[in-house]
């Protein structure tokens, strides 16, 4: 019952899109600024060459491609701009290969277009809107460092540590960029693939009383309503959810994965966001119905945590996917080691070079 199903086109419903069923998909998570990876990824997958050779191929992007500075603390060659000269590479390619690109959005695109808009509202009680922005709508850094003090001032040093710092390109964002990382899915289905793409996690799944209930939330989630509700309501809120949730602090178990991809006729959902190094290592697991195999993170027998830049355990280990969208995937274990899983930084002439 895939009556969503299109051979060639991708479809949207809402914050849902849903790849076609022939084709290519290629699969990156969490590149925090790290514009080195995101060349290496192009290179490797050759998705440039293969989509202008007509192939049909799509590249998905699980989000929080934004904030450079966590990830310039552990690796000195990320830019500190590497978040905006990711995306404009993506919107380019967007706009070369439209229905080609799935940006979708996770927690730091979520946090930056939310604290924008509260820079914006903090400024109105002193000032027209207009000289809030520079000319490329990025925020005027008098205004931003006036709201800094003031946040700090009001909530502490902590809160602005937690809530405020890590998400760094509120300091240089403009209007087009805040469009773009704000206006993706939120999920992605590989119908004839059964996979499912979000940034983080699956919902809380024991509110919804049928399957049909969870499919229609998900489409019809909405920043607006999210930023009009209380903070009680964000964090009870499946927008909130699929962007933030960690098995490892038990913010949903292995029911919530298998409820919550039979609601998508899915098998396999794949995320980023949980850096493999908390699961544990290759040898030693931190958490039950954890493990690493073959540089990809389990949960269980049906969540995959793909770690193509940040959060990798090293620069070797770093991982895209390459899915054949008509291939069905019935567990973890189909994903191969070469084939589906393929190394961005493959060690070159020991042996243990890729296909
Ligand atoms: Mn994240």
């Amino acid at each position: 019952m895939n009556s969503l199903g299109n051979r060639s086109e991708p479809t949207h419903l809402g914050r849902v899109a849903y790849l076609p069923e022939e084709g290519t998909a290629i699969i990156c998570s969490d590149l925090h600024g790290n514009i080195g990876d995101f060349e290496a990824l192009l290179a490797r997958s050759q998705f440039i060459e293969r989509a202008r050779a007509g192939e049909a191929i799509s590249l998905v992007i699980t989000g929080d491609v934004p904030d450079t500075a966590r990830h310039h603390f552990f690796d000195r060659s990320v830019p500190n701009n590497g978040d905006s000269q990711i995306l404009n590479v993506l919107m380019k390619l967007d706009q070369e290969f439209p229905n080609q690109i799935f940006y979708l959005e996770g927690n730091h695109d979520f946090h930056v277009v939310r604290l924008t808009r509260d820079v914006e509202s903090f400024h109105k009680e002193f000032a027209p809107l207009e000289l809030c922005h520079n000319e490329d709508g990025s925020l005027n850094l008098k205004i931003l460092s006036d709201f800094l003090d003031d946040y700090r001032g009001q909530f502490g040093e902590l809160l602005y540590r937690n809530n405020i710092a890590p998400y760094d390109m509120l300091t240089r964002a403009t209007q087009t960029e805040l469009d773009y990382i704000s206006s993706g899915p939120i999920l992605a289905v590989l119908p004839a693939a059964k996979i499912v793409i979000t940034h983080a996690g699956p919902v809380k799944t024991e509110r919804y009383s049928c399957p049909e209930e969870i499919v229609s939330t998900i489409q019809e989630l909405d920043r607006d309503t999210l930023f009009d509700g209380t903070h009680e309501e964000y964090y009870q809120s499946p927008f909130h959810q699929l962007l933030n949730h960690r098995f490892p602090d038990k913010d949903y178990t292995l029911d919530d994965i298998s409820t919550f991809l039979k609601a998508f006729q899915a098998n396999v959902m794949i995320t980023g966001h949980t850096p493999l190094g908390y699961l544990g290592t290759e040898e030693q697991s931190n958490f039950p119905n954890c493990k690493i195999v073959n540089n990809l993170g389990w949960i269980g027998q049906q969540q995959g945590i793909l770690c193509t830049s940040f959060g990798a355990l090293r620069r070797e280990t770093k991982a895209y996917l390459e899915i054949d969208l008509a291939r069905p995937i019935h567990s973890l274990e189909n994903l191969r080691p070469g084939i589906e899983v393929r190394l961005l930084h493959p060690i070159e002439n020991t042996g243990s070079v890729e296909a």
